[in-house]
């Protein structure tokens, strides 16, 4: 479906969704989270990873201002939960998704990002939660989302003081797992996207889907939901192969770094 807010392209395995509303800073209004939503419950087959990134200065700049309407209690309702399935469709759909942040990386930006799998950050990245200050509150998942990554209080202390971090921070905090000079985010996301892409899909799947959720039981649960995890796992047999091709030689060994 051609998009006006968005641009989906295939390179082979590896789709790249591209925010395409740079003269806005990327901001999200309800088209584009709605073709956000489309583009991730119809992604093609073979699709095996996905890369999220913005045109542009600027990865996002949040919800878009200007669409913030007068709304009444149960249409802002409405509005979040609408937001939260586009999100959900992301970090719980077939595929992991590697987001390349620059720039800006705010509000609901920061939410999208968050609800991707693995972020590359290039070293001109910033992060905030300005709707502290517009005398808001998150509303696409970034209450439950953000704290994950970086702990309650620090998200209290964004969000209390307009606190931004730049990329180095932002790194040693935990918004990214990589940090990359300026310009690189996109290459290297899609390098790590291209390297996902050849894991067992059944793999990808358990870490996307399940450890999250173990993370979340208790003890008990965890192992319990862990054994039978990694059971299903191992019975596959493209695991079989794969373990067969390691003892037999085929197979990389791990290289230090
Ligand atoms: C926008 C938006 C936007 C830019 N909605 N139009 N997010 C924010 O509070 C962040 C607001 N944006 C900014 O602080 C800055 O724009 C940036 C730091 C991201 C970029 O600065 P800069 O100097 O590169 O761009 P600019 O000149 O500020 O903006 C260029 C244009 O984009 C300008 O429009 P123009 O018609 O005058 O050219 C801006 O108005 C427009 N623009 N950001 C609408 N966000 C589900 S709940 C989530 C709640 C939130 O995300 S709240 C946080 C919203």
């Amino acid at each position: 479906m051609p998009s006006p807010h968005l641009n989906t392209e295939l390179l082979d395995a590896v789709a790249v969704v591209r925010l395409t509303r740079p003269l806005k800073r990327n901001a999200l209004n309800d088209g584009l989270i709605t073709d956000l939503h489309h583009a991730f419950d119809h992604l093609p087959p073979t699709v095996r990873a996905v890369v999220v990134h913005g045109e542009g200065e600027h990865f996002c700049a949040g919800l878009d201002l200007s669409e913030l309407q007068e709304r009444d209690a149960g249409q802002g309702m409405m509005h979040s939960r609408f937001w939260h399935r586009a999100l959900d469709a992301m970090q719980f759909g077939p595929v992991p998704v590697i987001a390349a942040l620059h720039g800006a990386v705010v509000g609901g930006g920061l939410e999208l990002a968050s609800a991707c799998h693995i972020r590359v950050a290039d070293e001109s990245a910033f992060y905030a939660l300005p709707e502290g200050t517009r005398g808001i509150f998150v509303g696409g998942s970034g209450a439950v989302r953000i704290p994950k990554l970086i702990g309650v209080a620090r998200m209290t202390d964004m969000m209390m003081t307009g606190r931004v971090y730049n990329a180095v921070e932002g790194e040693r905090l935990g918004f990214a797992q990589y940090l990359v000079p300026t310009g690189n985010a996109f290459d290297k996301a899609l390098e790590l996207a291209q390297r996902v892409a050849t894991n067992a899909p059944l793999t990808n799947y358990a870490l996307m889907h399940a450890l999250p959720r173990i993370a979340e039981q208790s003890a008990d649960h965890g192992l319990f939901t862990e054994s039978m995890i990694s059971a299903i796992t191992q019975a596959a047999p493209e695991a079989k192969q794969r373990v067969r091709d390691f003892l037999e030689g085929r197979a990389a060994k791990v290289q230090k770094t």
